[in-house]
């Protein structure tokens, strides 16, 4: 089942637009870029929710970038594996990912050679849940469930991601 933070912080109520900007540091291709619009549209085919990129990193709602180690906020990256990513609850906006994982951007995860890669759209997807405000779920084909393994792709949302956040939105 799914779960939200407590207290239950979400996006406020009335919001349609939710922009995103990319680290500018970070110099992401559009290949990149896609993958994480892809992800977004998950989210906004099952709430009235849109997002919409936009270039100004502070002004955005959801800051994207990639860190190594210690990035200054108090949870440092710990290299390939352990923490993948993480993203704080609304309206935080904070989407940080270990620049160290071996991401996979385009391509077949289940098929690399690399046993240490990490699909990029799966943890995106999951991290804006956690973005929108939905914890963990119990359900292990829920995308807000806590685990995922190294090549193994999971974007679809479940039953369970779409109830939770349609309670929310
Ligand atoms: N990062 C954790 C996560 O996003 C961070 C975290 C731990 C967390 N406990 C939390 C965030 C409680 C919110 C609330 O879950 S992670 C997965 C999964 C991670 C893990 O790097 O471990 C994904 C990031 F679910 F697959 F294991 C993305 Cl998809
Ligand atoms: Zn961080
Ligand atoms: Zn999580």
């Amino acid at each position: 089942h799914y779960s939200v933070f407590p207290g239950m912080p979400r996006w406020p109520v009335g919001t349609q637009e939710l922009t995103y900007a990319f680290n500018p540091g970070n110099g992401l291709s559009d290949t990149v870029k896609g993958v994480f619009a892809a992800a977004f549209a998950r989210w906004a085919e099952v709430t009235s929710l849109t997002f919409r990129e936009t270039s100004s990193y502070l002004g955005a709602d959801i800051r994207i970038g990639f860190f190594s180690g210690d990035h200054g906020d108090g949870e440092p990256f710990d290299g390939s594996l352990g923490t993948l990513a993480h993203a704080f609850s609304p309206t935080n906006g904070r989407f940080h990912l270990d620049a160290d994982e071996d991401w996979v951007v385009s391509g077949d995860v289940t098929r690399s050679a690399l046993s240490t890669a990490v699909d990029l759209e799966s943890v995106a997807v999951h991290e804006i849940g956690h973005l929108l405000g939905l914890g963990h779920s119990s359900m292990e084909e829920a995308v807000m469930f806590p685990t995922i393994s190294s090549r193994k792709k999971k974007v679809v949302l479940s039953q369970d991601d779409i109830t939770g956040i349609q309670y929310l939105y």
